[in-house]
């Protein structure tokens, strides 16, 4: 009986209906890729929102909304729409003939890094009401460890009157997309797919076999969380642990962007690791931006101190998290030094601000350090101007007008690495500028060139 449920399901798999939920920097390129697939009709689901509402008419137009450079998704987006295996609405009753179901919505954190569920509470009451039997449901945005069993799963079964496990499928699987390299990373990047049971798992495993071309990790789901918010919180506390010792280069009147270099030198040995562990410092910066990295450490502690059999004092990743929560502030220091050694006041000063977006070469401004950056010099009671080549819309009234942001500012401050500013005339930049202040939050620039262009130059981790 089992073996011919197996059968009827494969039957079922070779022509099917996927429908993703959140056409946002996850859920677009994960569409397009399986709508290219033979056998594929896939069904994007937005909220006809204020804010991301217009992304629907746009993308049935075969428009590709992601601003920034994005290797290959434009091509892919115009393509599935042309070939009708991929359009767009708001309207949810498309998911009860889906065969696959796909979870991408914004799963962020308050202040306190509490995680806030509504919208994925709301599609998952949504997707519960209207699912068919035998579906699988997949989680890929970054959750809290333990949401998929305690939250996403009693919705699903509530609504649909079904049992996970028996009459339908769900599965946590993340993604590790970096923008500016969507398509990169959801295709050749290994994946991990964890589900509530085994044969979930199988079925998760099987569905991205056919975009992923790498290896697939089959494990549980509540080990599948976890592994993602840990890949992130990894990530954040190396990053923090190269702001501190930036900070103590510049204590110790040195370069840090040396040091890491040396530290790096230390060579890897594939066929013995363990016997030289590799060395890879990060690297400092003015901040650490983007929807993941400030968020996930919250949601790995929150997990552990709600579903946790014990409580852990997480003081290495809330430290870190709050470090590089402090960079900007350094900024603001690095700034008020600098000044003060041109004989000015941070108090009145124009400050143009390189680089809205959280990340160089894209629009994302999703929690950029520049914007805290931003409050303190006004604070400050200084006059900052932020210029963005990629940004289309943000909080904050910004200009994509380089020479208007730099006439007469009394200081330049570089918070994103965009390739626009890395060959900037700097010598011309200093003749339009009031007081010839440049602090650099990305090691983007020459000390020595820029001490000899008249510029006084600071940057995060270099002595001054
Ligand atoms: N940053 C540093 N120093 C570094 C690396 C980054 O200050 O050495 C800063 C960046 O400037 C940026 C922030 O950290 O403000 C985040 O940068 P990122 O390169 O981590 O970019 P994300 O957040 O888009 O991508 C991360 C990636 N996670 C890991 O590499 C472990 C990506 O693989 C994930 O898919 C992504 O989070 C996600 O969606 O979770």
């Amino acid at each position: 009986m089992k073996y011919l449920k197996r059968m009827v399901y494969s039957h079922l798999l070779m022509s099917k209906k996927l429908v993703v939920i959140g056409m946002g920097y996850v859920g677009i390129p994960a569409a397009a890729l399986f709508a290219d697939v033979k056998g594929f009709s896939v069904v994007g689901i937005q909220r006809r929102s204020k804010r991301s509402g217009w992304k629907i008419d746009y993308l049935n137009e075969g428009k590709n909304p992601i601003g920034g450079d994005e290797p290959g998704l434009s091509e892919l987006i115009e393509k599935v729409v042309k070939k009708g295996t991929f359009r767009v609405t708001d309207d949810f009753s498309e998911c009860n003939d889906a065969d696959v179901i796909l979870i991408d919505v914004q799963t962020p954190t308050d202040e306190k890094g509490i995680p806030h569920y509504e919208s994925l509470k709301a599609v998952s009451k949504q997707i519960g009401s209207q699912m068919k039997k035998g579906v699988l449901v997949v989680i890929e945005s970054t959750v809290a460890p333990g949401t998929t069993e305690h939250i996403v799963k009693p919705i699903l079964e509530t609504e649909s009157k079904m049992t996970a496990g028996e009459e339908f499928s769900l599965a946590f699987s993340y993604e590790r997309v970096m923008v500016g390299r969507l398509i990169y990373n959801i295709t050749k990047l290994p994946r991990i797919a964890g589900g509530i049971d085994k044969e979930s798992t199988k079925k998760a495993v099987e569905l991205y076999k056919n975009i992923v071309k790498a290896e697939i990790y089959p494990t549980d789901s509540l080990t599948a969380e976890v592994s993602k918010v840990v890949e992130n919180t990894y990530r954040d506390v190396n990053i923090a642990f190269a702001n501190e010792i930036a900070l103590m280069c510049e204590s110790l009147g040195i370069n840090v962007y040396k040091v890491r270099e040396l530290v790096n030198t230390l060579p890897n040995d594939p066929s013995n690791p363990a016997a030289n562990p590799v060395r890879n410092m990060h690297f400092p910066g003015a901040g650490v931006g983007g929807h993941c990295l400030p968020k996930d450490p919250w949601l790995l502690k929150y997990g552990v101190d709600t579903y946790g059999k014990f409580k852990v004092d997480s003081r290495v990743i809330i430290n870190s998290r709050e470090l590089n929560m402090q960079m900007p502030n350094h900024m603001a220091g690095l700034l008020e030094n600098g000044l003060k050694e041109a004989g000015k006041e941070l108090k009145g000063a124009k400050i143009a601000v390189l680089g809205v977006a959280f990340l160089e070469n894209s629009d994302d401004t999703r929690n950029t350090p520049s914007k805290p950056f931003y409050e303190i010099l006004k604070e400050k009671g200084a006059s900052p101007v932020l210029h963005d080549p990629y940004v289309r819309d943000f909080e904050i009234p910004f200009t994509d007008n380089l020479d208007g942001a730099i006439k007469d500012a009394d200081a330049l401050v570089l918070m994103a690495k965009h390739k626009e500013y890395l060959n900037l005339d700097l010598s011309k930049i200093k003749e339009k500028m009031k007081t010839p202040v440049l602090i650099d939050g990305r090691n983007t620039y020459k000390k020595e060139k820029c001490k000899q262009l008249g510029f006084v130059y600071r940057c995060i981790g270099k002595s001054y």
